[in-house]
């Protein structure tokens, strides 16, 4: 067998799950373990397919809408993802008297309460975010109808005409590219000077994070793999920032099963990072399956060390995870 070939894994940290996210898969974990299976899970708790999977084979059903629980069950909990939801779920879940357990990250709360906040002092909130995404949808979704206006492009920023240019305040998604979101509010504050920034930064530190870290590693990489799936926007996200920060070629990947080493060509360094959805045994296997094929040296690019931990809800404080259940929370299993 021919020697195999040195390669050089530029590693990214911070990388994969960050606190919101460990936090709501404790949730549906603990929520299990409190209230017995099944619990009903609304949208993917966090857009990855290997999380989901692990907590069907527990017990977890994942719907898209409340009225896919059937009525015999609506005495066991439903959880809201990750994502956050419009006002009207809440209100829906009380209406049908379901219990539910409201596992949005807080820092998309805290976007909420923004948006919110805007209104009460007479503005018309602008939504800086992606159309069609949970979030956009939950944030929206705060304000009654006509209240927000979304603005996904400079484009957009260049053509919106309100009606009161001097009332506006703005608020992001938590999960866009750092850079981009600049371009757009830039071009708003140009256009409306009175425009109210919101008191927090929208987009969360863990998009920051990760996005700084792998502007670190790509340049010079010559593939940049980031893991995570085709419906993470912060995920996606990262492959942008490989590829304009001189990363030759970079790809999300789900599993290692998805890399096609039919079209790795000559390659000496590769960049790895993970979406803040995306399980580190996943990175394990990717690593794994390079060194099965390369003699792999890892280099870690990290630029930051992340403390934030988010509490669960106090009816949840009392269970205890195994380590098992560990280890499934914090992605290494
Ligand atoms: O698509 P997103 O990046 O918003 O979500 P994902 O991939 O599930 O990441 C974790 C949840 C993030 C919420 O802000
Ligand atoms: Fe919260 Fe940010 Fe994680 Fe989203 S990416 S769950 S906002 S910490």
């Amino acid at each position: 067998m021919a020697e195999k070939k040195p390669l050089t894994i530029r590693l990214c940290g911070p990388r994969g799950f960050c606190a919101g996210v460990d936090r709501a898969i404790q949730i549906v974990v603990l929520a299990l373990k409190k209230y017995g299976a099944p619990v009903y899970v609304r949208h993917e708790i966090v857009h990855n397919r290997y999380v989901v999977e692990g907590l069907q084979s527990r017990g977890a059903v994942f719907v898209e809408e409340l009225n896919e629980i059937p009525a015999e069950h609506r005495n066991q909990p439903v959880v809201f993802s990750a994502h956050g939801v419009p006002k009207s779920v809440p209100a829906d879940a009380e209406s049908k008297n379901l219990f539910y357990l409201d596992a949005t990250c807080p820092l998309v709360s805290k976007v909420h309460k923004q948006a919110m906040r805007h209104q009460r002092l007479g503005r018309h909130v602008i939504l800086v975010g992606h159309s069609g995404h949970p979030e956009v949808i939950g944030t929206m979704g705060q304000l009654p109808e006509g209240a927000v206006t979304l603005i996904e492009t400079i484009e957009d920023a260049e053509t919106y005409s309100p009606q009161d240019p001097d009332n506006l305040g703005f608020v992001t998604q938590t999960t866009l590219s750092v850079d981009d979101t600049a371009g757009i509010i830039a071009t708003l504050q140009r256009r409306f000077p009175e425009l109210t920034a919101p008191a927090a930064e929208s987009i969360c530190y863990a998009t920051t994070n990760r996005q700084d870290a792998v502007k670190s590693a790509a340049p010079g990489c010559d593939l940049f793999l980031v893991v995570g799936a085709p419906n993470s926007s912060n995920s996606k996200r990262l492959v942008e920032v490989a590829e304009r920060s001189g990363a030759a070629q970079s790809l999300l990947v789900q599993r290692a099963s998805d890399i096609d080493w039919t079209q790795i060509g000559d390659i000496s360094v590769v960049g790895l990072s993970a979406g803040a959805s995306a399980p580190e045994i996943i990175v394990d296997e990717i690593i794994q399956s390079f060194s099965e094929r390369y003699f792999v040296t890892i280099d870690l690019a990290e630029t930051t060390i992340e403390t934030e931990n988010f509490h669960v809800m106090r009816d949840l404080r009392d269970m205890k995870l195994t380590s098992d259940d560990m280890a499934f929370v914090n992605g290494s299993h």
